[in-house]
């Protein structure tokens, strides 16, 4: 007999362990490059490109609410990531037709500003893209795409406030240290509306879970955006200008937009908006489970469920899983909260099961009673794909 947490233990040997898998539901073309690997500062990433660099994190990653810094997924645009020798010396300029007096700011400076700490999930609007059938353009992302991190730095709004922000501001502008190769490439910005930018958890990062940024997540410092899409989080910032214009980028008025009112947002972006687009910013909600991973094998006597739900900040009221691909749900049981914008980790215990084959899904509801889509929100970008997942397991 084997008894009690030794049991659980037993029933379910791979959830300590990694998941080896690629996703089938994968394009073809994916899956024959896509392979796990070591790179500089992380380890056992699945590469979806090489160049541009990225790596997504194992679906095992996600049974804990943070994301150690090796495991954190990467995203780049342009293939030339800056060597962390290049960022020697490196500063930040405060800048643009609405500052009073143009600064710029070097590391010291940066670290004399009061330190603001947020937890918060980072996720790049496309994760989950991969998984879309039919599947649309873009890096074929797996569910691994995201992460969350205890992020340390001066709020956003103190930085502008060394510049002397002008009433007239309309949006604050971004830029990184990857600059394209090729001419023609469009150059990778970002903006935020103002009331986004003076929000006080928004805030420029120099550290990540007590250390500082893995090159490839943005060393020295980078923009965190807690609620938004990764896309807004800018890594390697160098520039900043306050505007009273709205930015004219590829990559906020081209890419990143999804149909008007398909997804609803507390706080439009209203001076990237227009007629038939709008930017994709708040995230919406989703969960994922960690564990089991697919194909495991269980114990009869039962085994335990476990991932991580999250949402824009309104945080999570509520998850629900089921083993009957959706046919009946249980309430699983919530961790504590540890910030609004980071993951909520939740449990299911199943007790005893007669043998067969179980498809495993969770879904979670937030604060605000905002629920999952049941069926993919159809967008050119296939972004904000938070429709439940499937994880099969067998009792025998
Ligand atoms: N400088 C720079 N910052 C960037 C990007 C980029 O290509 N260059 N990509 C953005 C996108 S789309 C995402 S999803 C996040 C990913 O952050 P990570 O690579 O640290 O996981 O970074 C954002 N910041
Ligand atoms: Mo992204």
């Amino acid at each position: 007999m084997i008894a009690g947490a030794g049991a659980v233990l037993a029933a379910s040997p791979s959830m300590a362990g990694e998941s080896t898998r690629i996703p089938a539901e994968l394009p073809d073309g994916t899956r024959s490059i896509a392979r796990f690997v070591n790179l500089p500062g992380k380890r056992r990433m699945l590469r979806l490109t090489g160049r541009p660099p990225n790596y997504a994190a194992p679906v095992n990653v996600f049974s804990d609410v943070i994301t150690p810094n090796d495991r954190f997924f990467v995203r780049y645009h342009l293939d030339n990531v800056p060597s962390a020798a290049a960022m020697d010396g490196w500063s930040l300029s405060v800048s643009g037709d609405a500052v009073e007096r143009p600064v710029q700011l070097k590391l010291s400076d940066l670290l004399d500003l009061s330190t603001h700490q947020v937890v918060s999930v980072c996720q790049c609007a496309g994760n989950r893209r991969g998984l879309i059938d039919p599947h649309v353009a873009g890096v074929q992302w797996t569910d691994g795409a995201m992460g969350c991190a205890v992020w340390r730095g001066p709020a956003l709004k103190d930085v502008l406030n060394a510049a002397g922000v002008k009433k007239e501001a309309q949006e604050v502008w971004f830029e990184g240290a990857d600059k394209p190769l090729m001419d023609g490439t469009p150059p990778f910005r970002k903006s935020l509306p103002m009331e986004k930018a003076m929000d006080p958890d928004t805030i420029v990062a120099l550290t990540m879970n007590n250390a500082p940024l893995p090159l490839l997540n943005g060393y020295p410092a980078r923009l965190i955006v807690p609620g938004w899409t990764g896309t807004y989080w800018m890594k390697h910032l160098t520039s900043i200008e306050v505007s009273t214009q709205k930015l004219n980028s590829f990559w906020m008025q081209t890419a990143y937009r999804v149909p008007a009112g398909l997804f609803p947002v507390d706080k439009p972006f209203r001076s990237q908006t227009n007629e038939t687009t709008v930017p994709i910013t708040e995230l919406v909600v989703n969960a994922l489970i960690a564990g089991p991973l697919e194909g495991d094998e269980v114990e009869r006597s039962g085994f335990t469920i476990t991932g991580v739900a999250w949402d824009r900040g309104a945080g999570i009221s509520r998850v629900e899983v089921s083993l009957d691909g959706g046919a009946n749900w249980r309430d699983a049981l919530l961790a504590g909260s540890v910030g609004r914008y980071a993951y909520r980790r939740f449990s299911l215990q199943t007790g005893a099961l007669r043998p067969g084959s179980y498809r495993l899904m969770c879904r979670a509801v937030s604060q605000t009673g905002e629920k999952q889509a049941e069926r993919m929100k159809v967008n050119p970008g296939g972004y904000h794909n938070n429709v439940p997942g499937v994880v099969t397991v067998v009792v025998s």
